[in-house]
């Protein structure tokens, strides 16, 4: 039997052990109490890892690409780890899950991290397992973290935006244009991703996006946002992305909009703990309470909003 305890966890993560990055993820996706203390001491000692976050519609080449560009960064003598996020339906099964996330290459090479992460498995929510995991992969000393969102839900979008860096990967040809895809994606893309530019229509979406671009205010301070072609079953053009994806790493390190940027994430996930943490103790603190409001909001004594305010404020 393997030693778990605290102390060896900390230093195999440290050391980069694959078994035991994958045991502290799931200790912390399970919630286990211990799992906090080991992620605070880590946390304190790691260096930033550089979060990647990749969307797009269904079907799009989001897993092929992923793993181009993992294989690109494995090359130039970078750890790389891969998340696959799930938040669809707690029923689909890990053989639905698998067949999304082509990571054939990737796969080959033992030392790239790849786990799916679902709802199933997270009791405090997908995103802060997501979090929770990146942490870990960042302790483990990995520099590319890629986060693929299998779906283009909210939940996905919440959790990509959350990403230093958010490829958003269109099709040319499918009906699949610019104003067809759903808001909320495209206000998050630093980068937009044309794949299967093999097909008809890559220069007409590249138009689209283009002017769609040129509508939105953009400060002149600010990055620019690129329009790459891909043709990830290929590999043509996954060289091109894999820079910019690094020029953007650069910007958001270097400059002051950066900065800004990665506050704004740190807040969002304060903010999102806060939320987490408020509404436990006020289930637990008010469990009695709640039953008895909840029989006169029944009884049409008092509104729900009503009787919330007035819990808060005992
Ligand atoms: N012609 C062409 N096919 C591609 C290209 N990229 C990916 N494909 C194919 O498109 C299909 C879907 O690719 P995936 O990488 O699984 O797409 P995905 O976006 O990860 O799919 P989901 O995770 O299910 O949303 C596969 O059959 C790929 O081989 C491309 O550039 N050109
Ligand atoms: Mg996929």
């Amino acid at each position: 039997m393997e030693s778990f305890d605290n102390q060896s966890l900390i230093k195999r993560i440290q050391a980069g052990d694959m078994r035991a990055v994958s045991r502290l993820i799931s200790l912390s996706e399970n919630r286990v109490p211990r799992a906090r203390d080991v992620q605070s001491i880590l946390f304190k000692q790691a260096t930033p890892a550089h979060v990647i976050g990749v969307t797009g519609s269904p079907g799009a080449g989001k897993s092929t690409l992923v793993d181009r560009l993992a294989i690109e960064f494995h090359n130039r003598g970078e750890r790389v780890a891969i998340l696959a996020i799930d938040p669809s339906s707690p029923f689909s099964g890990g053989a639905v899950l698998g067949d999304r996330i082509r990571m054939n290459a990737s796969a080959e090479r033992k030392d790239i991290f790849i786990r799916s992460m679902a709802t199933r498995g997270a009791l405090g929510g997908l995103s802060a397992a997501t979090q929770d995991a990146i942490q870990v992969l960042e302790a483990a000393g990995f520099t590319r973290i890629f986060l693929e969102t299998v779906g283009v839900g909210q939940a996905e979008v919440d959790i990509v935006r959350t990403a230093d860096t958010c490829l958003v990967v269109l099709v040319p040809g499918m009906g699949d244009s610019v104003q067809a895809i759903k808001a909320g994606i495209l206000e998050i893309a630093d980068l937009f991703v044309i794949n299967k530019a093999d097909r008809d229509g890559a220069d007409l979406l590249h138009k689209d996006i283009r002017l769609m671009l040129s509508l939105t205010d953009q400060d002149p301070a600010s990055w620019e946002i690129p329009i790459l072609k891909t043709i990830a079953t290929t590999g043509e053009g996954s060289t091109e992305l894999s820079q910019s994806v690094a020029e953007h790493h650069q910007w958001l390190t270097t400059s002051t909009a950066g900065h800004e940027r990665r506050r704004r994430i740190v807040l969002d996930r304060m903010r999102r703990i806060a939320a987490e943490e408020l509404l436990h103790t006020f289930l637990e603190r008010h469990a009695d309470d709640l039953q008895t409001f909840s029989q006169a909001c029944l009884n049409r004594e008092i509104t729900p909003y009503e009787a919330v305010i007035k819990l808060l404020q005992n």
